[in-house]
């Protein structure tokens, strides 16, 4: 395979660990049994097993310790995140540093992988030609949901004849809650199968006191912001175009949130805000009208609108249509398909609620027909898909010509439309990441060769130099509470949205009425992995704001 100067230079990079970890000998701290953080009675019932454990903390030992040789597995589940090669080349030289004998299996395709016995050996060769490589093309990935016992039952088999001992789930929210379901079912069973979770996701919402980010959110939010930057940097030389930038982000708005602090934009929305302040579409497009406006006054006709890929689930009115379009589609899905496209949008105002429909009909003909495609396996609408970006943009050309009309807009107003998701997701790690997924993966092998299982693998205080991180695990049970999913309430790890007293947000709101008029863009550059420490290995800014406090 051919290789760039860049792969082939970073191939040699060696990630930076937590001094602890690469120690002379490791041995575990153990603090106070732990709770969940809300619904602890229910959340006990139903995890037995695995409830109630300690966080452990790696601490250096005196004596060195002997282990036997592990057979592990590894499933990469859900979106790619930038680093998740490194948390695998992690866990292999950890469980091999324990024994030389020891063996990685990855299961091909995510969690189907497991049920459907798809798997290949992880040899020194292959490892070694994924190592600080962005993507998940190791081994694949894949959204299959791993939550019955049937599933259960089937990846036993192939584990048992694989004599595999333990299993570590690199995943978001909903992975990790399942894998802490598989722990609890495996413990309960006596199957001698430990289960640890890794937090994974670009997104950036699987956060919590003892997991500081998820993998990967730094990365992405780095390869956007460069691109951001330099878009920012034409629409000031050019000045003639409104960009309007849609961030991958399926519900929570921290992507744009981090980008909107490296980049200073003129408008960047927060969906969680919106929500807050139960504004409408109409109350967002004015919004936007307003700054272009007055922009405009200045005679500057341009500048950039970020906005996160989930704000349409968050209007609390399209909320609501999206929800009674759900239950319709659930239960017509066939009757929908056999009408004719060019009657599908007249059919399905006939048979909304009165306010449903009349905001479903003031809707452009193209977002209409997006809120209508074909749900995920998880029965939510696909966020990706729908062109927020341009219903945004051409909203805000209507406003801006009534505007005009009455003499309130005298500018000019052409607009570009732009999503930046998926050109991130399998970025070539930052150092951050690199490091961060090393160290993630190397502590899963530790937390396996301490016997523990249903924990997640943690390092913490990584805004201090990577020597003196945090390693260790947390139970996964501790972050759960209870939540209605499909009409039943179950257990599930808390999704870490944006907090409008947090830090970041604080930081944003405090400047962005000045952002929107002046022009003070930043200009972040392309990732840097060669050179000084505060060009090359810097955390995220939303990081850096949490972790001074
Ligand atoms: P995860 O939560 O699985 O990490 O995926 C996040 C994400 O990248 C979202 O930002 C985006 O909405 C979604 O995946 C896109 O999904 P798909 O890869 O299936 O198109």
């Amino acid at each position: 395979m051919t290789k760039s100067a860049l792969q082939m230079a970073r191939a040699a990079y060696e990630p930076k660990v937590p001094k602890t970890l690469k120690g002379k000998s490791v041995k575990i701290e153990e603090g106070r049994p732990t709770e969940s953080i809300s619904d602890k009675e229910s959340i006990r019932k139903l995890f037995p097993n695995t409830y109630g454990m300690p966080v452990i903390q790696f601490v250096e030992g005196s004596e060195k310790q002997e282990y036997p040789p592990v057979n592990a597995g590894v499933i990469l589940s859900g979106g790619q995140a930038p680093g998740g090669h490194n948390v695998i080349a992690g866990i292999f030289d950890g469980i091999k540093g324990m024994h030389p004998e020891s063996r990685l299996y990855g299961f091909i395709l995510g969690p189907g992988g497991l049920i459907d016995h798809k798997y290949m050996e992880l040899t020194p060769d292959i490892i070694d030609e994924y190592r600080n490589t962005g993507g998940f093309d190791i081994i694949g990935s894949g959204r299959t949901k791993l939550e019955t016992k049937e599933q259960f039952d089937k990846g036993l088999e192939i584990l048992k004849k694989l004599n595999i001992s333990a299993l570590v789930i690199i995943g978001g929210d909903d992975s990790n809650t399942n894998a802490c379901v598989l722990a609890e079912y495996y413990a309960a069973i006596n199957a001698g199968v430990q289960v640890i979770g890794c937090p994974k996701t670009i997104d950036g919402d699987l956060k919590n006191d003892m997991i500081e980010t998820s993998f990967g959110f730094d990365t992405a939010c780095k390869v956007y912001s460069e691109v951001i930057g330099n878009i920012q940097r034409d629409c000031n030389s050019a000045r003639k175009y409104w960009h309007f930038i849609k961030l991958m982000g399926r519900s929570a708005s921290h992507i744009a949130l981090e980008c909107a602090l490296q980049v200073q934009p003129n408008i960047c929305i927060i969906s969680e805000e919106v929500e807050a302040r139960n504004q409408s579409l109409d109350d967002i497009v004015q919004y936007i009208a307003d700054v272009v406006a007055r922009r405009a006054a200045d005679g500057n006709n341009f500048g950039t609108v970020l906005i996160p890929e989930g704000l349409i689930e968050f209007i609390p009115a399209m909320k609501k249509l999206i929800k009674e379009l759900n239950e319709y589609l659930a239960q017509s899905e066939d009757e929908f398909k056999r009408i004719k496209r060019s009657h599908q949008r007249a059919h399905i105002i006939d048979r909304l609620s009165p306010e449903n429909s009349k905001i479903y009909a003031s809707l452009p003909e193209t977002v209409a027909r997006q809120l209508t495609l074909d749900r995920d396996p998880h029965g939510n609408v696909q966020v990706s898909l729908i062109e927020t970006e341009k219903l945004l943009a051409e909203m805000v050309g209507k406003r801006l010509a009534e505007m005009a009309s009455t003499g309130k807009f005298t500018g000019k107003f052409a607009s570009l439309t732009h999503f930046f998701g998926y050109e991130g997701r399998c970025a070539a790690p930052s150092n951050y990441d690199a490091d961060y997924c090393y160290s993630l993966g190397y502590t899963a092998a530790g937390l396996i060769g301490f016997g523990k299982t249903g924990y997640m693998s943690s390092v913490r205080n990584t805004t201090a130099p990577a020597s003196e991180w945090i390693a260790g695990g947390v139970p996964i049970t501790m972050m759960m509470n209870m939540e209605r999913r499909h009409g039943e309430l179950k257990p599930v790890i808390q999704k870490a949205l944006v907090t409008l007293d947090g830090g970041p947000f604080k930081a944003f709101a405090a400047q962005r009425d000045s952002w929107a008029i002046r022009t003070d863009y930043v200009y972040p550059g392309p990732i840097q992995y060669f050179g000084p420490t505060e060009v090359c290995d810097q955390p995220t800014k939303t990081l850096r704001i949490e972790q001074a406090k």
